[in-house]
């Protein structure tokens, strides 16, 4: 597994006796200089890939963020100076962990406006999966929507209502929420269909499939189906939630989801790729791609 890999033995503080966490908050030093050339030219060639992509399918959100941020081409970024940045713009700070922590742990972190991005690089031979969040996940495909304002306070809501749903017994759907929004979200910009979820921004393969492909569904953006809809881990999506802008995350972070969460856990879970008749359909998919597989049941 990805998180017993060498660097965070290498950096020291990571995983202490047992694989237990040497601080109790997970974090790590990034030991950025201790980051080797080989580990460099595995950001540079996943950062130039989808450099060359995203201008036209990227929301102009995540572009201004990624412009007005210390991320580039030469070298896996450090900590310390995205935070600067961050701090002075959203309040936000990033801090290093060695890949997923608990849930508790994480949702700690959010509430508090720190983003846990994972230390580790993937290897050359995974550059197009893996499954715990790295650095280039976590840094390229997050930090720049951080820089958002309501993305920005959005993430801070899930960490506090993610505490509270795990007290109700309700995560798994507020879970949907984030992966359906932070994770894979589409936004209406200028008529067209933009990313914003970093799960798809930080993906060659998924920038081009969530826009191009006629296989997934499109549909527009509803709170409690999204809390109905299962999601799958191991592949792309086969349902993208599409929000009208950005600032429609603005009223999600004010919700109370008390209400809503007692109404959906008495209704059915809706599978990945499902349509209801009260759907806002923008795009009904042909279904192709997920027809031809067969993966792991979805969450
Ligand atoms: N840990 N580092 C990290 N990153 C995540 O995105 C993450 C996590 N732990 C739990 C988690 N996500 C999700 O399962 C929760 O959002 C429910
Ligand atoms: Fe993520």
């Amino acid at each position: 597994m990805l998180r017993d890999r060498a660097p965070v033995t290498k950096h020291g503080a990571a995983a202490g006796e047992g694989g237990r966490p040497a601080r109790a908050d997970w974090t790590i030093d990034q030991g950025w200089e201790c980051y080797t050339a080989a580990e460099h030219a595995v950001w540079r060639i996943l950062f130039n890939r989808q450099a060359a992509l995203l201008p036209g399918r990227a929301c102009d959100e995540f572009i201004g963020g990624m412009r007005a941020l210390p991320i580039g081409p030469d070298e896996i970024p450090d900590f310390r100076r995205l935070s600067d940045v961050l701090m002075q713009r959203t309040g936000w700070q990033i801090v290093a962990v060695p890949g997923l922590v608990p849930d508790e742990v994480f949702f700690e972190h959010l509430a508090n406006r720190r983003f846990p991005a994972g230390q580790f690089i993937r290897k050359p031979e995974q550059l197009d999966y893996l499954e715990e969040p790295d650095v280039f996940h976590d840094v390229f495909g997050h930090v720049p929507m951080l820089m958002n304002q309501v993305i920005a306070d959005f993430i801070q809501a899930y960490g506090v209502g993610g505490l509270r749903a795990q007290k109700l017994g309700v995560l798994p759907h507020l879970a949907r929420v984030y992966w359906y929004t932070v994770e894979f979200g589409l936004v209406q910009q200028r008529g067209a269909l933009r990313i914003y979820g970093s799960g798809i921004a930080s993906s060659h393969a998924e920038s081009v499939f969530a826009l191009d492909d006629p296989s997934p569904n499109r549909i527009g953006f509803d709170l409690e189906r999204v809390m109905r809809t299962l999601y799958r881990i191991d592949d792309f999506q086969e349902t993208y939630f599409v929000l009208d802008g950005i600032d429609d995350l603005l009223r999600l972070a004010e919700i109370d989801f008390g209400g809503l969460y007692e109404r959906v856990r008495m209704m059915r879970d809706l599978e990945p790729g499902e349509i209801l008749p009260e759907d806002r359909v923008l795009v009904l998919g042909t279904g192709l791609y997920h027809g031809l597989r067969s993966r792991e049941k979805p969450q």
